[in-house]
């Protein structure tokens, strides 16, 4: 299990560019890749610099920053398994290049165009090329659509780039977002047995399982994970940081305590506004109504202790949880609460007698906190009935 020691691949900068309303400008890049520095994501991977002319002068200012301010966090580019495009991504002086190649039967037709053989040539070229120029740089190779590859092939393809013994890491990529966990459990535990390298988990969330997808590569020995914010990417996306941390976070606080946690809802909210989306209201962590509690029964005891109905607690992410008030579940424990904020002092029959009237108005329409509040305050002032 890598828990205590993986890494995240942040990929807001390259997948999440191909997210359909994402388009980054380069001060957005700049603006990105610092509050990602400063919550601790130990890599950012960047769109080719062979996508556009800006696509390439970005990659450049993104690694001067970098570098020249000494940041922790470090720098990758995503390139096709071409020489062209291995020449063009060391000239950025990126920190590493990621590799990747379609494997699956329909990339192979409709991709490439390429044979298992000759895909395991091209690899050999293009990894040899760059280990010579650049001996230390981190390299990554990866089987796009790992999982509707043949395993026959796509065994092939990762045992002769591991004997080449060039790579630091070898990437599995759910393209299409099919795997189950047990799936990517069964590759990951076979790839870190048969190779003893480092292994990236690259999953998309067609079918919703791209975070619990990320942690059974986890549990079976992988190291590192991509994620975007907010999961954005093609079609759907792929693991959110949030998400990962939420899923990591209730297993042991402890695997995210690297992170600086308090940033995620300015992440979220950033990479929304430059998308001109939402955040979901059933996001991880950072949703409206990810922290709100609202049955009576679930109010009184979150009162007495938040942990009894919360797995995660607000105040790590710098997040204030609500309760809900105004409505037909409300309960009185709840309501005596808000009467303990507004400095009124109530009987319990009183507060009991406020709970029915609110309970029996809400069957016709909820009550905003300030309509509490007034039946609150006349009740406190005797003129309640
Ligand atoms: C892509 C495909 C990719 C690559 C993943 C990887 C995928 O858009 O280039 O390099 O590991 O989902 O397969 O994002
Ligand atoms: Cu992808």
């Amino acid at each position: 299990m890598s828990f205590e020691q993986f890494s995240v691949i942040e990929s807001t900068l390259r997948e999440g560019e191909q997210f359909s309303t994402a388009t980054f400008s380069t001060d957005e890049k700049l603006e990105i890749v610092r509050l990602l520095n400063e919550f601790g994501a130990e890599m950012i991977e960047l769109t080719s610099p062979l996508a556009s002319p800006q696509s390439e002068a970005d990659v450049r200012a993104i690694t001067r920053m970098v570098r020249a301010e000494k940041m922790q966090t470090r720098i990758l580019t995503h390139i096709r398994c071409k020489r062209e495009d291995a020449v063009r991504a060391l000239d950025t002086g990126v920190h590493g290049v990621d590799v990747v190649i379609g494997t699956s039967p329909q990339l192979m037709q409709h991709s490439h165009g390429k044979s298992i053989r000759q895909v395991i040539d091209a690899a050999g070229e293009v990894l040899s090329y760059i280990r010579e120029q650049a001996p230390d740089v981190v390299l990554r190779f990866s089987t796009e659509d790992s999982f509707r590859s043949r395993p026959a092939d796509l065994y092939r393809v990762y045992l002769a780039v591991a004997d080449l013994g060039l790579v630091n890491r070898l990437g599995v990529a759910d393209t299409v977002g099919v795997a189950l966990p047990s799936q990517v459990s069964a590759l990951v535990g076979q790839l870190v047995k048969l190779t003893g390298l480092d292994i990236e988990f690259h999953g998309h969330n067609d079918s919703g399982c791209a975070i619990a997808n990320a942690c059974a590569a986890l549990e079976a020995g992988a190291t590192h994970i991509d994620t975007t914010i907010l999961g954005i990417g093609e079609r759907n996306g792929i693991t959110p940081l949030g998400g990962l941390v939420a899923r990591l976070y209730t297993i042991k606080k402890s695997y995210v305590a690297k992170y600086n946690l308090k940033l995620l809802p300015r992440l979220d909210q950033l990479i929304a506004d430059i998308c001109d989306i939402d955040i979901p209201f059933n996001n991880y962590i950072t949703g409206s109504s990810a922290f709100i509690h609202k049955a009576g029964i679930h109010a009184k005891a979150v009162l007495a202790d938040p942990e009894s109905y919360e797995s995660i607690n607000p105040d790590d992410f710098g997040i204030t949880r609500g309760i809900s008030i105004g409505h037909r579940l409300t309960g009185w424990n709840a309501i005596r609460n808000r009467a303990n904020q507004l400095g009124l002092t109530l009987e319990d029959t009183t507060v009991q007698q406020v709970t029915q009237t609110i309970k029996a108005r809400a069957d016709v329409q909820p009550l905003s906190l300030p309509e509490v509040d007034d039946l609150l305050i006349a009740a406190a002032n005797g003129v309640f009935e």
